[in-house]
């Protein structure tokens, strides 16, 4: 087995036993905070009179790296020239996990760097006085691109998109070639963590990954690849914040605009930018020119503001800002358009509230998760699992454990679905200054993508780190006072599973999350011990660090169609069961002012890595894989549409309540 490598990409495999030395001994020492690069540009790719989007997305040839010889590629160029000149190429279609595209073994649990490329036109119009930006939408977990032999950009970090001009590197009328290495080594270092060992096998040896959080490490390009257009001088950044006075009645719209390009540095002063807000109906509402620094603000009389599903007859309100960059002599430079919600946030030590009113959650953890496709972005699914989330009633979901695709984030704008956006990082532990850096790194990252979407309406830092070892009460002091930095206007949380006596981080959190298996992990088959233990944990949560509390994960492995009355582990009646308990705990706890909203886990069944205690993955879906719902999917709708009519008089959907007997019938 060789493990020398030139490369950059591949030294993490040589690496690793070091690292846990370096780790053992940095942990000892006291952590420091650390500056961090920031990202640039990557509004959504979307066309307009100045700008031209075309996809990437199709059917790539595709090769995985050799165990044996993981730097062979590299060494070789294999970039240089078409893939299949070097080795047999399969096709790969793209976006999609590799994983389960085929029938071998060998490929889903593959470890380490695969290869993918495919050739592309690029049309002699295109080679005139603009410039090409080549972006990708995510790819899982680091990526290094070349454009015709050269290197275009790498990127470390899944689930986020990253992008580079590749004007030069193009060859305009002409043929062109893209190629990509992905790699999906998960070490201690990276967001999130992992460990790679080599463990002998009848053979010799093997590359194994680990890692302890529970949801396979899908890989791939995940999301859509796209080349787009721009001007010379173009709108680079903006960013949009909110606010509504008079009773809800007059909304304001802050808008900033930066500029990449030579117009920006030569006639600074003559840049200006013209913006005008749409209605859905296409009726202009407001018009606004900038300042010379690009910023201005819009006032919309009258106006409709972005409410949460079931809290309103017409939630998930967007209006169409079309943004007009003009230079000298009122020349139009480059034009941008993006939806926008108007509303506002705010919270105290006992509420959540969006445009002045209490909001109750009630939603989901979910995951980016499909048979066949793994983590790929899919319109179907993502459709049907919209529809889904508006027959149950449900209000929100978290982004467990990981950013969710842009189009996900676009829908749930426009279906009014709260969103409590997480980064990737999951089960943090052995914290290190390398690590608190990419930590930092993937918080910036996620908020510069999201910042401008109305429906996320919550930062979380983390999902059950290790908060009671050393260093965790500075390493989230310092990456709670970082996300804060980059927005004041949304809460910050973390789904915490430690106990409240141990934590030392949650109380540098606006709202404290918690996550908890009563009657399952603890007290497995017990349903008389939930209750109790949840208004009791969600108290001791409050009382130390009063601020408001979710229950971010409660729930149980479910296999779809095993009955079994008296109810039993796995069975419908069970989870079903299970819910009814937690939901008392929760009617009693909503009386308390401070608790303010409950989450499954999980939305779907789901994969993860093989291992004893799971049966073909996780099974605690309220819908199955396939998407359609178990048992406890009724019970809940029943729920999420009784708590909707509660706090917000939402009206009930005709075929919640089916008949049963015309006799009087008791709830309890
Ligand atoms: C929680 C984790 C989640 C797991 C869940 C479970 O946050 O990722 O899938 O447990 O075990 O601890 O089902």
């Amino acid at each position: 087995m060789c493990l020398q490598c030139s490369f950059e990409i591949l030294t993490i495999l040589m690496c690793n036993a070091l690292l846990g030395l370096y780790l053992s001994s940095s942990s000892a020492l006291d952590l420091q905070d650390i500056t961090i690069s920031k990202s640039r540009g990557m509004l959504y790719p979307r066309d307009s009179e100045t700008r031209e989007v075309r996809s990437l997305d199709g059917m790539w040839n595709f090769v995985p790296a050799d165990e044996e010889y993981p730097s062979q590629g590299v060494n070789d160029q294999w970039y240089k020239d078409n893939l299949n000149k070097v080795r047999k190429v399969i096709g790969m279609p793209v976006p999609a996990s590799y994983n389960d595209i085929t029938t071998k073994q060998s490929l889903r649990d593959h470890v380490g760097a695969v290869w993918y490329d495919r050739n592309f036109f690029v049309s002699r119009l295109w080679a005139k006085d603009q410039r090409v930006w080549l972006r990708f939408g995510s790819v899982h977990y680091k990526a290094f691109v070349w454009v015709n032999g050269e290197l275009a950009v790498k990127h470390e970090m899944g689930h986020l998109p990253f992008e580079a001009e590749v004007t030069h590197l193009l060859k305009y009328g002409s043929e062109n070639r893209i190629t990509v290495i992905c790699d999906n080594a998960l070490i201690q270092t990276t967001v999130p963590q992992g460990k790679i060992s080599e463990v002998a096998n009848d053979n010799g040896v093997s590359i194994v990954q680990s890692y302890s959080f529970d949801f396979f490490n899908y890989a791939g390009i995940h999301r859509s690849v796209h080349l787009y257009t721009t001007p010379k001088t173009f709108i680079e950044e903006v960013e949009i914040n909110t606010d509504l006075a008079n009773d809800n009645s007059l909304g304001y719209v802050y808008y900033t605009i930066s500029v990449n390009g030579s117009a920006a540095n030569q006639a600074d002063n003559a840049l200006y930018a013209r913006v005008q807000l749409y209605n859905r109906e296409g009726e202009q509402v407001a018009n606004a020119t900038s300042d010379a620094k690009l910023s201005g603000m819009l006032q919309v009389e009258k106006v409709k503001p972005w409410w949460p599903y079931l809290m309103h007859p017409d939630p998930g309100y967007l209006y169409e800002l079309k943004i007009e960059l003009h230079g000298a002599n009122e020349e139009l430079l480059d034009i941008y358009r993006l939806n926008v919600g108007i509303r506002t946030l705010s919270w105290t030590s006992t509420t959540f509230n969006i445009n002045g009113k209490p909001v109750y959650f009630r939603g989901f953890g979910r995951h980016e998760d499909a048979d066949v496709r793994g983590k790929g972005l899919d319109y179907a699914l993502l459709t049907r699992d919209f529809n889904l989330l508006r027959w149950i009633g449900a209000n929100a979901y978290r982004t467990s454990h990981y950013p969710y695709s842009e189009e996900s984030m676009q829908f749930a704008d426009r279906h009014g679905i709260m969103i409590i956006d997480e980064c990737p990082s999951v089960d943090t532990e052995n914290y290190n200054q390398a690590l608190l850096g990419k930590h930092k790194s993937s918080l910036e990252q996620l908020i510069h993508r999201d910042r401008n979407h109305p429906s996320v309406v919550m930062w979380s830092i983390a999902n059950e780190p290790s908060t009671r070892e050393k260093n965790a009460d500075i390493y989230f002091e310092y990456v709670a006072t970082f996300t804060r930095s980059l927005d004041s206007s949304r809460p910050i949380t973390a789904a915490i599973s430690g106990s409240a006596i141990e934590d030392k981080a949650a109380c540098y959190l606006d709202i404290v999350s918690f996550n908890r298996y009563n009657g399952w992990y603890s007290n497995p088959g017990r349903l008389d011990m939930i209750t109790k233990r949840v208004i009791d944990e969600a108290t001791a949560w409050y009382y130390k660090c009063y601020k408001p509390v979710i229950m971010s994960e409660y729930g149980a492995d479910t296999l779809e169609g095993l009955h079994l009355q008296p109810s039993f582990l796995w069975s419908e009646e069970y989870q079903t069961e299970l819910f009814s308990r937690h939901f008392k705990a929760f009617d009693a706890l909503r009386r308390q002012k401070w608790f303010i909203g409950e989450f499954v886990w999980n939305f779907a069944d789901f994969k993860t890595a093989q291992s004893y205690t799971r049966v073909a993955g996780n099974k605690k879906g309220v819908f199955t894989r396939a998407r359609q719902p178990k048992a406890v999917a009724h019970l809940l709708r029943k729920r999420y549409f009784a708590l909707g009519h509660d706090m917000d008089q939402c009206s009930f959907p005709d075929d919640l309540y089916p008949y049963i007997a015309a006799s009087r019938w008791h709830i309890r």
